[in-house]
């Protein structure tokens, strides 16, 4: 059976089997938090200093290459040291989206393999519209709870997985003691590739939304299934369509993220300790 075989016959199998060629190559047999960096996040991990491992994601077990710019597709393995605490940071720089095509089981790889690496905290990033007429692009947003327009989920059998919690309180907490002009907002999962139309951003509006993008919401749920806290921060990079009148482009995201990566960065690593 080959790594892509096993990844969607048994995705779980074949997480632990990645976690384990994890442990392997970097000698660290198991990792404290992951981070999943999305569009524009890439370059906020500089902040992080030198990792201590690097490999293409798509060397792993179940890995399947990038698809879209901005995402480099890399695992690394980060020391973080803050006092006389290290943790063990396992990054991964690009994720793979619903909108691919591939299914659901590239999407929760990489968070599968991180619980199963011993992550006990996942941190995902995105970048994402701003339906919220508050928010200004470049500006964080912590993500409180999410509505999914996918209902697609990575569970599959009678599993009732309760997603009360699923943006841990505690999490959010403690990165708003760090930057208490942190706003927190409702995300909502869109498929894609396609943006939304005016009419679907005020629909949205209307159901209590503050954030709409194309990821996260899959490997939150995987990640909590199986045990993890996640934390999910938003970057809004553009306004939602209709917000502003002006149209929708891949390129003002990217320019958007690498404008606000070192105050994302600074966050970051000043929160990373406390969150283990
Ligand atoms: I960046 O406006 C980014 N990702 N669905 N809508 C959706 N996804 C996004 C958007 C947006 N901006």
């Amino acid at each position: 059976m080959t790594s892509t075989e096993l990844l969607y016959s048994d995705p779980l199998q074949a997480a632990t089997k990645a976690a384990a060629e994890i442990a392997q190559r970097t000698g660290f047999a198991s990792h404290d938090i992951a981070l999943v960096m999305g569009s524009g996040w890439v370059t906020a991990v500089d902040a992080l200093g030198d990792p201590v491992y690097e490999c293409n994601a798509e060397e792993l077990i179940g890995f399947l290459p990038p698809a879209v710019e901005g995402h480099s597709g890399k695992v690394r393995s980060y020391e973080i040291k803050d006092g006389g605490k290290t943790v063990r940071a396992l990054v991964f720089l690009g994720r793979t989206h619903l909108y691919e095509g591939k299914g659901m089981e590239p999407v929760v790889h990489g968070v599968r393999t991180a619980v199963k690496a011993g992550c006990k905290v996942i941190l995902l990033t995105n970048a994402c519209g701003g339906i919220n007429t508050r928010y200004r692009v470049g500006q964080p947003v912590l993500i409180r709870d999410h509505i999914s327009l996918t209902a697609a989920t990575p569970l599959v059998g009678a599993t009732f997985v309760d997603l009360t919690d699923l943006y841990s309180k505690r999490l959010r907490a403690i990165v708003k003691s760090a930057d208490s002009s942190l706003e927190e907002g409702v995300y909502v999962h869109w498929r894609g590739p396609t943006y939304e139309t005016p009419a679907e951003i005020l629909m949205m509006r209307g159901m209590g939304a503050d954030l709409v993008g194309m990821s996260t919401v899959p490997e939150a749920i995987a990640a909590h299934a199986l045990g993890a806290e996640v934390l999910a921060i938003s970057l809004v990079t553009n306004a939602a369509a209709g917000v502003t009148g002006e149209k929708l482009n891949h390129e003002e995201v990217i320019a958007a993220g690498k404008a606000a990566a070192s105050r994302m960065g600074a966050l970051m690593k000043s929160v990373i300790p406390n969150l283990i």
